[in-house]
């Protein structure tokens, strides 16, 4: 049965996946279907474009670039805003479709809609100071400055455990930067991508720039378009490592630009002076929440050996007290996996953690009903094991002792990935060696809270395998524009730089 909010939202039993702005394109590629993680049901379908598809929707992007670029930035900020009023009224809808689509429990559907709506209001602001610097010129009555300038289509590739959030990281940002954009989200889920796509073209259309939000719903041939295609300057991708690894390589080719937000294989340190009701919750939320499906999930606690026994019993306490079930019932903390191979490769890990000499303490099982739920496990483990350094989208945290910190930090920075990190210690010492520049090597590295649930305004991405892109706040904006120093002469005579002279 097709749930209410499908009407709501502009969504039917067979949707188009291709939108060239707000006109749905009639796709000619692969149907595939949404299934609800929850009863593994068919929730709608989805038509995928096919190459000539993609080319259809990559003219308009160029299209609407031209003309969106010219508008001053502040004008471009304008429809951003209306776009953060139009997701505040559907914020729950689409939060309701979040939780039917990915198996986010509602809270955490919700927000992942108020991340939208907070990077619309962050981008609103910033299009106001999108500026550059005025450098002292060595010339007489020069002036040296540097400007931005929109870049140009970018191409969004996004994965299935933010289905929503983290196209708004990449569209508004593009979007005051003067940069139209193609969106492939996951095939796994299309029914969000195209209701928000359904929305932000409407609002793009209301402000004359139809074409500037395109989607381009598909698998990897579509993926593999996008990337070659020198009419996008900036592939912003989001997904695994591997993934990544041929995105550079494509892009690289052509030397265009890539913004990686790869694999993820955070830790936690808990010290021995550490406030352990707080690291507690702050652990079971960074491995558990969101299934532990988001790049950012916990998946190595790595704690003080004095502590690891009390620290332990405590978690599978605490574990056992997780409710896990249907992710619409608000007393639900933990939902489905997304599908059957996350199921399999969860329990293919922890069948390689035991055969590694791990002990499964807590969960690990396969819930014997319909849809894709598994009890959250904790394996006690070695900082050696070849699994631990594995990044499994599953909620598997293996728990690792450490005797003192500088094994700690070489444990936590010993994987090849290096999204985000915490420590517990209520020492500053400890925490200050944890933040210097022999620390955690992670781009994002946190004391007292766990290694999830960043907020907007920080730049969110990683070192090493996770990509090294920067997304979101600060000045991650700047990967959007090109930089252009500009030096301007207002005399009448032609000093040259470094004392040259070169008279005629
Ligand atoms: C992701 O899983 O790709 O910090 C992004 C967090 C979220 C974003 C996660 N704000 O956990």
């Amino acid at each position: 049965m097709i749930d209410p909010v499908f009407a709501t939202l502009g969504l039917e039993t067979e949707n188009s996946g291709v939108l060239a702005g707000s006109q749905a394109i009639q796709a000619t590629g692969p149907r595939l279907a949404s299934r609800n993680p929850a009863t593994g049901e068919v929730l709608a379908y989805a038509q995928a474009a096919s190459p000539g598809d993609y080319e259809q929707v990559a003219e308009v992007a160029v299209k609407a670039f031209a003309r969106w670029r010219s508008r001053p930035a502040p004008v471009r900020g304008a429809l951003i805003r209306d776009l953060g009023d139009a997701l505040r009224l559907q914020k729950q809808n689409l939060g309701r479709l979040v939780t039917l689509e990915a198996g986010k429990i509602r809270t955490e559907a919700e927000g992942e809609v108020q991340e939208m709506i907070d990077m619309c209001d962050y981008a609103v602001g910033l299009s106001r100071c999108l500026h550059g610097l005025t450098i002292a010129s060595e010339r007489p009555v020069h002036r040296l400055m540097e400007q931005w300038h929109p870049l140009g289509p970018v191409g969004i590739i996004t994965a299935f455990n933010f289905p929503v959030a983290v196209w708004a990281w990449n569209a508004t940002l593009a979007a005051v930067c003067g940069d139209s954009t193609i969106w492939k989200p996951s095939p796994i889920t299309p029914l969000t991508a195209i209701a928000v796509t359904k929305i932000a073209s409407q609002v793009a259309e209301a402000h004359e720039c139809p074409g500037l939000f395109s989607l381009c719903l598909g698998e990897t041939e579509i993926g593999e378009r996008m990337v070659a295609d020198p009419r996008l300057p900036l592939i912003s991708a989001t997904g695994s490592c591997r993934m990544g690894r041929r995105v550079a390589e494509v892009v690289g080719a052509r030397l265009g630009r890539t913004l990686l937000e790869l694999g993820g294989n955070n830790a936690v340190i808990v010290t021995p002076s550490a406030n352990l009701d707080l690291a507690l919750r702050a652990v079971v939320f960074a491995a558990v929440g969101t299934a532990g499906q988001r790049c950012t999930t916990l998946r190595r606690l790595i704690v003080h050996e004095s502590i690891i026994d009390d620290l332990l019993a405590r978690l599978g306490h605490a574990y056992k007290s997780v409710r896990i079930g249907d992710p619409a019932d608000d007393s639900t903390l933990m939902g489905p996996l997304i599908n059957e191979q996350a199921v399999a490769s969860m329990m293919q890990a922890l069948e390689q953690a035991a055969e590694q000499g791990g002990t499964i303490v807590t969960g690990g099982k396969r819930i014997d009903r319909p849809g894709w739920f598994v009890e959250p496990a904790i394996v006690r483990a070695t900082g050696d094991m070849p699994i631990v350094a594995e990044e499994t989208f599953a909620p598997i945290l293996y728990v690792i002792p450490y005797r003192t910190l500088d094994e700690a930090i070489a444990i936590q920075n010993g994987v090849e990935q290096g999204l985000s990190s915490a420590i517990f210690t209520d020492r500053v010492t400890e925490a200050e060696r944890f933040l210097s520049a022999e620390g955690s090597d992670c781009g994002i590295a946190n004391v007292n809270l766990g290694t999830s649930g960043a907020e907007i305004g920080g730049a969110f991405g990683g070192e090493k395998a996770t990509g090294g892109g920067r997304e979101a706040g600060s000045d991650a904006w700047k990967a959007y524009m090109r930089r252009q120093t500009c030096t301007i002469n207002g005399g009448s005579a032609l000093p040259l730089a470094q004392g040259i002279r070169f008279e005629l």
